[in-house]
């Protein structure tokens, strides 16, 4: 199912002429009404006019997520706020949230490209979509939201969580797709498995799945367990959040939705184009955005643009499922988190050597369990119990505060974290993802 044929089966000349187009006029707003934009093109000495063809893009400067936070809340607003009529922030907890705010025009954009996510997937208005997405700041709730009613699918807005509702409304209600991150769907099947309640007899039959890191080896598990499609959608707060781009039927790459955001495919380390089909960081341009749109905006993922065409008949680029990430930013349950925020929060302790390692493991529940071993001061640790145990409590408590996760503390005593001479290694991920 095709959503937009018109777009999605354009033919590629036709293509680049409208993303010319787009990139001419966005350019040209960014230059008038955005104050940070119209300093970079003059530090770069480049004008809207100096745009000719599509890949004079490459031209213009970039927009790092630090740009976004430097101009939080406003900066990069296009548009007068009465235009403003949704907003959605990133559920990063470093320093300034990111934030993406939306016209209306945003908003048929949003539910454009959510349309032809699920229909990549499947779905039609005979659907029943159980959106366990979270609900609220985060972009994933609001999207697939969004989405299925453009396509006149029944959505089932559950927000993540409450997993025994969950269930029970599966049941219930005859959800035919299921839409939340990859892990969270796995320890659904766990928790349905120990109900006694067989997937295999709900008519729940394929499911959309993204936010995080994932494997194929995740996908045949997810799809074994609930006997049903699983797709790999894409997307990030700060372009529009779910909706960049989605696996067809045919499973083999994520189809990006380019005339509307614009892929490249960088050198993280020099900011060149990389030659064609090879590894890099994946920059996106918000082709028609009107609230927040970016130029060339670094996204730290690494991926490959797949150029060959699919076999389902869509023309668009599909970029290959993620490889990683260019920084050190973790994914833990939904959250990104830095091992630095750790680290500085484990600082303002009291009691604690500057010594830890973040061991990530995805438990029997298929969730990320995060277990953090600190070093504790030489006299504390011959200390009674009661002393190392408070401290315990205490470092779980604050990090709990700081990173909006709970994790799992364990005390070690002085020098039994290894040290190395080189970049120390802080986190060992065992998620095999
Ligand atoms: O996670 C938007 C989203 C919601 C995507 C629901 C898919 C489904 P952020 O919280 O801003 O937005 O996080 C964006 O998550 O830069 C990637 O590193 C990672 N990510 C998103 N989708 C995938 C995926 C949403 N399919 C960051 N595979 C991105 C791997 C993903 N990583």
């Amino acid at each position: 199912m095709i959503f937009n044929p018109e777009y999605e089966c354009m033919e590629t000349t036709a293509r680049k002429k409208l993303q010319l187009a787009a990139l001419k006029n966005l350019t040209e707003t960014l230059y008038s009404k955005v104050p940070f934009y119209r300093h970079k093109f003059m530090e770069s000495k480049i004008t809207p006019q100096d745009i000719h063809n599509i890949n004079d893009i490459e031209k213009l400067p970039f927009t790092t997520k630090d740009d976004l936070r430097d101009n939080y809340p406003h900066g990069l607003r296009a548009c007068p706020q009465d235009r403003i009529v949704e907003v959605h922030m990133s559920s990063g907890t470093t320093g300034k949230p990111v934030v993406n705010e939306y016209t209306i025009k945003d908003l048929d954009i949003w539910r454009q490209v959510m349309a032809r996510t699920l229909s990549g997937a499947g779905c039609t208005r005979d659907d029943i979509v159980q959106n366990c997405y979270g609900y609220g700041l985060f972009t994933g709730g609001a999207g697939v939201h969004y989405g299925s009613i453009a396509i006149g699918a029944e959505v089932l807005p559950m927000s993540s969580g409450n997993t025994e509702r969950q269930l029970m409304i599966m049941r219930d209600f005859g959800s035919t797709m299921l839409t939340c991150t990859p892990s969270y769907a796995l320890f659904l099947a766990e928790e349905a498995a120990e109900a006694g309640i067989n997937l295999y007899d709900l008519p729940i039959k394929k499911g959309c799945f993204g936010a995080e890191p994932w494997s194929e080896n995740m996908r045949t598990e997810i799809e074994t367990r609930y006997n049903m499609k699983a797709y790999d959608i894409y997307g990030l707060t700060e372009i529009i959040g779910p909706g960049v781009a989605f696996e067809c039927k045919a499973q083999d790459g994520l189809h990006v939705n380019e005339d509307l955001f614009y892929p490249e495919i960088i050198d993280p380390v020099t900011g060149k184009a990389v030659p064609a089909g090879e590894k890099g960081e994946l920059v996106f341009t918000t082709l028609t955005r009107e609230g927040t749109p970016l130029l060339r905006y670094r996204t730290r993922d690494i991926t490959c643009i797949i150029e060959e065409p699919c076999k389902c008949g869509r023309t668009t680029r599909r970029i290959h499922r993620l490889f990683g990430r260019t920084d050190d930013m973790l994914i833990i349950r939904g959250v990104n988190i830095f091992p630095s925020q750790i680290e500085q929060a484990l600082i303002e302790i009291e009691g604690t050597e500057p010594q830890y390692l973040i061991i990530i493991n995805r438990g029997d529940t298929h969730l990320d369990e995060v277990e953090l071993q600190v070093e504790v001061k030489k006299d504390l640790f011959s200390d009674e119990t009661r002393g190392l145990e408070s401290l315990r409590s205490r470092i779980e408590q604050t990090m709990k505060s700081k990173l909006q996760i709970g994790l799992k503390v364990k005390l070690v005593e002085p020098k039994t974290i290894e040290r190395s001479i080189g970049k120390a290694k802080r986190v060992i991920d065992n998620r095999k993802i």
